[in-house]
């Protein structure tokens, strides 16, 4: 597990050595103006010790400032475009191409790799390459945004060959979003369906949420939209418009914050992406309006959450604040909207270690977000990656691979973006 100086990141996750994926080609750089660096200090820099004050390591899960969280003071907003150009040299190297609508990847113990398309199909990046044959086939209500998304391996995969995926399906007409726990075999060119881990989330033509992932409390939790329907977002009996909390096995853990329940966190829109700064605080983004309630638009947001906080959808707007709501800590006039996120804990791109990377759809960059180690609302850097010629195009996925690479994919081929020949990509971003 790597730790940044102030806020190590605890995520969870697949950390197995030697990940077997070629290298195909260098695609673009961000063309960052020659001798600019960032003017933040380096997390070497910020973790100078003070006399008399305990390491910032031990301290770090109490010493940060969640009390003046979300009460909009801090907030910022981006007024016109997206954000400052990157000042980081980044490249991408594509992994493999060849995919119809990536959401989700996940890499397994031995480097090889699972690919969720969203028409309904499974996909295995073995030893590097793309296999030609679907690993299985979901049953699928493939709508809108709705389709198989996100998937995710049990922590204990390595012995038990588990996985789990969020999918739209049509019961005799009855359409609903449902995460289904199922088994690879023991080759990984076929899998089977084990049981359903949580049933009749809400379903609509468009947000249909889908994130899946396991916490460093090794709970599963589950990002769910709003079915455009605002009004679920606000009511703790509605799986829709939250991020929910299940055990492995899907059971509600005894210490979800409204009792027996998976609602984790309220307020939310269309959540696509997700990670954790800390044992129970997570960094949240989410989809901002798009013409409903009246004509409102954009205000996509990233925020600081925990265990039972209210995020404001529909109530809040931009970097508003609200008694009871949970504020934004970043908030775009424009929207971006957010796919994929997380934080970034390699060593390829030292100047991005612990900070937040999120993949947009609309916009079609990698944002890369820095926050106050001690008061992670505050943004302290906010830039833009691989916009204009160097644009890889609509961007889903955002995960950290267990060879402390960052990896993320395409989804130009969704309807909404330029399709090219080859498809939708895996991408390897690096220096
Ligand atoms: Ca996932």
């Amino acid at each position: 597990m790597k730790q940044n100086a102030n806020l190590p990141s605890v995520r969870s996750g697949f950390r197995w050595v030697a990940v077997g994926l070629s290298l195909i080609g260098v695609v673009a750089c961000a063309s960052p103006p020659p001798n600019t660096v960032t003017t933040e200090p380096s997390p070497t820099e910020t973790a100078a010790p003070i006399a008399q004050e305990p390491a910032p390591q031990e301290t770090a899960q109490t010493a940060i400032d969640l009390e003046n969280r979300g009460t909009g003071g801090a907030c910022q907003f981006v007024e016109g475009g997206f954000g400052p150009q990157g000042q980081v040299e980044v490249r991408a190297e594509e992994v493999v191409s060849g995919l119809e609508v990536p959401w989700g990847i996940v890499f397994l113990e031995n480097g090889d790799l699972l690919v969720s398309e969203r028409p309904g199909r499974l996909r295995l990046v073995q030893d590097g390459q793309l296999q030609p044959n679907a690993v299985a086939t979901v049953n699928v209500s493939a709508s809108g945004e709705g389709g198989l998304l996100d998937i995710e391996a049990h922590p204990d995969f390595a012995n038990n060959r588990l996985f789990y995926i969020y999918y739209t399906a049509d019961r005799n007409g009855a359409v609903v979003n449902l995460v289904e726990r199922w088994q690879l075999s023991e080759d990984g060119l076929s899998a089977t369906p084990d049981r359903v881990i949580v049933d009749n989330i809400p379903v609509a033509r468009f947000h249909n949420g889908g994130r899946l992932e396991f916490g460093p409390d090794g709970m599963l939790y589950v990002g769910t939209g709003d079915a455009s329907s605002p009004d679920i977002s606000q009511d703790p009996n509605s799986l829709g418009g939250k991020i929910l909390r299940v055990t492995p096995d899907g059971e509600i853990p005894s210490d979800n914050p409204f009792g027996n329940n998976p609602v984790f966190i309220t307020g939310l829109r269309n959540t696509q992406g997700f990670d954790w700064l800390n044992e129970s605080t997570l960094w949240v983004t989410d989809h901002g309006p798009s013409g409903e309630l009246g004509g409102r638009r954009g205000q996509d947001k990233v925020s600081v959450a925990t265990a039972g906080d209210n995020l404001g959808w529909p109530i809040l707007r931009a970097c508003d604040s609200q008694e009871g709501l949970i504020s934004p800590a970043l908030t775009w006039q424009e929207a971006v909207p957010p796919g994929g996120a997380a934080i970034y804990t390699g060593s390829a791109i030292p100047e991005w270690q612990g900070d937040l990377v999120i993949g947009t759809l609309g916009s079609e960059h990698l944002h890369r977000v820095s926050f106050d180690p001690d008061a992670p609302y505050r943004v302290q850097t906010h830039e833009v990656y691989f916009g204009g010629a160097n644009s890889l195009g609509r961007i889903r996925e955002v995960v950290m691979g267990p060879d402390d690479e960052l990896y993320i994919t395409t989804s130009n081929c969704d309807g909404r973006g330029a399709c090219p020949a080859d498809g939708d990509k895996i991408f390897r971003i690096t220096r």
